[in-house]
């Protein structure tokens, strides 16, 4: 079986620690590199103050990681510029946040040719390439002017945005048109595909024939392969005695009130100021509900370097403090905000402690959160989720309590409908997700993309020099 080269801004391969310190993303790409050999390649996270190309290469059960540093530059025009005031933003429905400045598009194109530089001479003829995410769009291409032939994928772990968004990228065409030197693109959900489609096709003249896309001489395979979580090691975590201990905790602090829960990386495509108002609508509206509920949002810090994810975190301390000023007593607070993060463990006795999973992105890839949420309950007695119809996971979790997370209206009705569900109800609604959580998992995922991209036909060397052109 061919080696598997995964790319991707970060590399966090997974240790096989119990404590269960990494997400189930690291843990499928590891065990896929496991299974098949490889390397896992990227930026380790790390400054330096000229870029050598120089590798770090580590060997932790049996998996190889290989990363590079980058220059202060490179991190701010690409990692906290492109990716993060540019992309992330517009990707996310958010052009109000997006920043288009050319210094950013160009430091960004400069660190994925320094990872083409750098990758490029560790991979063997007969590898599968596998790049990740929104930080790496036009490293396929970079490979392949360097003369790559090898069957390439790429997976976007982000929502792709409608045309009419995509087009207020001044350098939109370019960059998506870099993207047709992969063979294999995967997306979460039809409407991220069916949004790609319409740009290639409406904007660039691209022809459909079934999953493939025809731009010239080029052609990839934009296919639909929706992310899972590893239930079985996450509902192993749940039942472990550390969770069970945290459980415990969880339920002693509560004495007897509901706990509702929101776990999310502080980002503004997550809908905390919108959850919040939601669930402060709920109190004004329900005063005999207040003291029998809490909301405990967790929220560790993320892309704090990042103008809008400071802004962000000011807004919300503030709006959790006046909710909590508003309607605290003298044994009652409505809200815990956490802003730190929890292990993994611990965060899956938090979810198994909780009535009601309370996640509200108002634009979200996937959202793992919601399924981790779901595997980690009791099935003689599970809790609800309540889930933004605007998550990629609203599409594989039908059963959930959906609501459109711009309005406070729905999101306080559908609090009450929680709160109010029958355990009947809840467990058939629960059984329904988990048979989706458990066959559709991280490792279904993984071999779903690869699977694809194996069956692709071999890159010929001509296609090299055109999409080079
Ligand atoms: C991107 C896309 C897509 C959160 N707080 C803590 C913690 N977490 C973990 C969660 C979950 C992960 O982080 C977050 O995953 P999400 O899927 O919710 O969101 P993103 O980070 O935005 O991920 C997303 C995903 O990629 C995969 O394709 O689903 O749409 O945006 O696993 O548990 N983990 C720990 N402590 C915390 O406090 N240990």
């Amino acid at each position: 079986m061919s080696r598997l080269i995964i790319i991707s801004n970060r590399v966090s391969a997974s240790t096989g620690s119990q404590s269960g310190a990494q997400g189930g993303l690291s843990v499928a790409l590891t065990a896929a590199l496991r299974e098949n050999g490889g390397i896992w390649f990227g930026w380790s996270g790390e400054a330096t103050e000229h870029f050598t190309g120089h590798i770090n290469f580590q060997k932790q059960d049996g998996v190889t990681t290989a990363t590079v540093d980058l220059e202060e530059q490179d991190i701010e025009e690409y990692y906290n510029g492109y990716a993060n005031r540019t992309l992330w933003p517009l990707f996310h429905y958010r052009i109000d946040l997006a920043e288009y400045e050319r210094g950013f598009a160009g430091g960004y194109q400069r660190v994925n040719e320094r990872f083409a530089d750098t990758v490029y001479p560790l991979i063997d003829s007969d590898d599968l390439v596998w790049v990740q995410d929104y930080h790496l769009l036009p490293l396929g291409q970079e490979l392949r002017k360097r003369g790559l032939n090898n069957r390439l994928g790429f997976f976007l772990h982000t929502p792709w945005p409608p045309r009419r968004l995509l087009s207020t990228l001044p350098e939109a065409e370019e960059l998506v048109a870099t993207m047709f030197a992969y063979d294999v693109i995967g997306f979460h959900t039809e409407e991220w595909r069916d949004s790609f489609y319409n740009f290639v096709v409406d904007e660039m003249g691209a022809r459909a024939d079934g999953d493939d896309l025809i731009l010239g001489d080029h052609v990839v395979k934009a296919i639909v392969c929706p992310i899972g979580i590893d239930a079985k090691e996450f509902t192993a975590l749940a039942s472990s005695p550390r969770a069970r201990l945290t459980y415990r905790q969880m339920r002693d602090s509560a004495v007897g009130r509901d706990m509702i829960v929101g776990v999310d990386r502080l980002d503004y495509s997550k809908g905390l100021e919108e959850r919040f108002l939601g669930y402060e609508r709920f109190l004004r509206e329900h005063p005999e509900e207040r003291k029998e509920i809490f909301l405990l949002q967790i929220a560790p810090p993320s892309r704090g370097e990042v103008g809008s994810y400071q802004k962000i975190r000011t807004a919300l301390e503030g709006l959790a403090g006046r909710i909590n000023g508003a309607y605290a007593d003298l044994d009652w607070v409505p809200i815990r905000y956490v802003n730190q993060g929890y292990a993994r463990i611990e965060l899956a006795g938090v979810y198994r402690a909780a009535k009601i999973g309370l996640v509200t992105p108002l634009r979200d890839g996937m959202n793992l959160v919601a399924k981790e949420y779901i595997a980690a309950q009791d099935p003689e007695d599970p809790g609800v989720l309540i889930l933004s119809r605007f998550a990629g996971a609203a599409a594989q979790l039908t059963e959930a309590v959906q609501v459109n997370p711009y309005s406070a209206e729905e999101m306080s009705d559908a609090i009450m409908v929680a709160l109010r569900m029958p355990r009947e109800e809840r467990v058939r609604r629960w059984r329904s997700m988990m048979d989706n959580i458990e066959a559709e998992d991280v490792m279904w995922w993984m071999r779903s993309f690869t699977d694809v991209l194996r069956a692709a036909p071999v890159a010929a060397n001509d296609r090299v020099e055109a999409v080079a052109s």
